[in-house]
């Protein structure tokens, strides 16, 4: 992509509505504008990180065995109704009346529209499990939006939901998912720590959140320092070895980690040094809650013994679009974002420092065909704007490399190679740059 085509709003000036860096950068950086509270467009800087965030979490959902589909956004107020949390929902419930005069919402969640896919085409319990999830825009009316997209209004969410026989079964997705989950948060370059927790309006009594810890995080968390170096990747556990899994997930929780709600100063079971109290962003949350919608909604199947028996649920969500800020506040500098590479909006950024010099556009063009065509994301910067406002420009939006080329390195057949997050340049020919990018 030419720069000079894309359309990237960069800011100068630090923005006084935003109160923490990922929000202040994801203005800056031109990814993000604000319709009304709450509510953001994604530009197309911030759209591409949000496609790349969407896909990793969709990969990792797929290769345990759940089935995507989509839902509406939209839902009839009786499915609601129906479950009882119509009116427990409260004021975060956006609630909309069509021309008919038929009540309706904006969901927040999707467990009765999923439980009604459920119960209307499941019929035996040979058919389970059932593992769905979708990816798709939510709609809380939060009394308090703030932090941009890190809590919004809308906000974008993978949302999935299991269907087992017994506590058993359930357990044991339960499990997959928590290894998924691992390896998402792993794969988009972060620490997500999971912790006890809360169940609130979802509702269950086995939960954790997945938590990254930052300064600028809603929640207060504790947690032992062990969690800081250990690997979430889950290398070698057979999803299939049922108490193989068991067995990981419970060593990986071994060590303390708990939300503010569930940690017991008094009855810490660590302190001193090897206890971390600290804040952090819950970007993700799972739950399993038993037959707390199948019961009242009627999803029951067919058991073996010949009996109708309502299913056994989970819920499990990660926040798509705060990951955006979450990824942003736990990787920045002075000078602006720094991208892990999985999701990084492009690979290279490429710098012309002398737009309209023969020589310089030659070769700028030149590296970006070779670039383009190696399947290398590129971001040229052919705009005809002074070097300091490109290099400030390019260090804002955090790329994992730049390429400088200008007029003095082309004598010597060489070009400038920046990594954006060691800040280490080195003066190379082109193909070399290109190799250490491909490494
Ligand atoms: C699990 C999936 C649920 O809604 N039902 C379906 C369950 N869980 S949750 O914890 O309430 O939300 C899941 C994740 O969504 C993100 N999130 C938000 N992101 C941005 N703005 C918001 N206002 C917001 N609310 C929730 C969080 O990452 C949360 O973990």
């Amino acid at each position: 992509m030419r720069l000079s085509q894309f359309f990237l709003p960069t800011l100068k000036e630090t923005p006084s509505e935003a109160q923490i860096a990922s929000h202040r950068l994801m203005l800056r950086a031109g990814m993000v504008r604000q319709l009304t509270a709450g509510i953001y467009s994604w530009l197309p800087l911030g759209h591409r990180v949000l496609k790349k965030i969407e896909q990793i979490v969709r990969e990792e959902q797929d290769k345990i065995g759940f089935n995507e589909l989509l839902m509406p956004t939209i839902q009839p107020a009786e499915l609601w109704q129906e479950s009882g949390r119509y009116d427990d929902y409260g004021l975060e419930m956006l609630r909309i009346t069509d021309r008919h005069d038929r009540k309706m919402l904006f969901g927040p969640t999707n467990e009765e529209a999923i439980t009604d896919i459920f119960r209307n085409d499941v019929r035996s319990y040979k058919q389970l499990p059932q593992m769905l999830y979708h990816i798709q825009w939510k709609f809380r009316d939060e009394i308090r939006p703030r932090f941009g997209v890190m809590r919004g209004r809308e906000f974008l969410m993978k949302d999935a939901y299991s269907f087992d026989i017994d506590y058993e079964s359930a357990r044991h997705t339960y499990n997959k998912i928590f290894l998924a989950y691992c390896r998402t948060f792993t794969r988009l370059g972060v620490k997500a720590i999971p912790m006890v927790a809360d169940t609130g309006p979802i509702g269950g009594d086995l939960s954790h959140e997945f938590i990254i810890l930052a300064d600028t995080g809603e929640s207060e968390v504790f947690c032992d320092k062990k969690w800081l170096d250990k690997d979430l990747t889950g290398q070698g556990v057979d999803l299939n070895d049922r108490p193989g899994l068991e067995n990981w997930v419970q060593t990986t929780l071994s060590d303390y980690a708990a939300t503010e709600e569930k940690h017991d100063k008094a009855n810490s079971p660590i302190s001193g040094d090897d206890l971390i109290e600290t804040r952090g962003i819950e970007v993700g949350h799972i739950f399993h809650f038993g037959t707390k919608y199948s019961e009242p909604m009627g999803a029951t199947v067919l058991g073996p013994d010949g009996k109708d028996t309502p299913v056994q649920m989970g819920s499990y969500g990660i926040g798509v679009s705060r990951l955006v800020g979450a990824l942003i506040e736990a990787s920045h500098d002075e000078n602006g974002i720094i991208w892990p590479e999985s999701v990084a909006p492009y690979k290279v950024g490429l710098i012309n420092l002398r737009t309209g010099d023969d020589a310089c556009d030659a070769a700028c063009e030149d590296a970006y065909a070779k670039m383009t065509n190696a399947g290398i994301e590129v971001l040229y910067d052919d705009r005809d704007i002074r070097a300091g406002g490109k290099f400030a420009d390019m260090d804002l939006i955090g790329l994992p490399w730049q390429i400088v080329i200008g007029p003095k390195g082309l004598k010597n057949g060489v070009v400038e190679l920046k990594n954006r997050r060691s800040g280490e340049k080195t003066e190379v020919t082109f193909e070399a740059a290109l190799n250490q990018i491909s490494a």
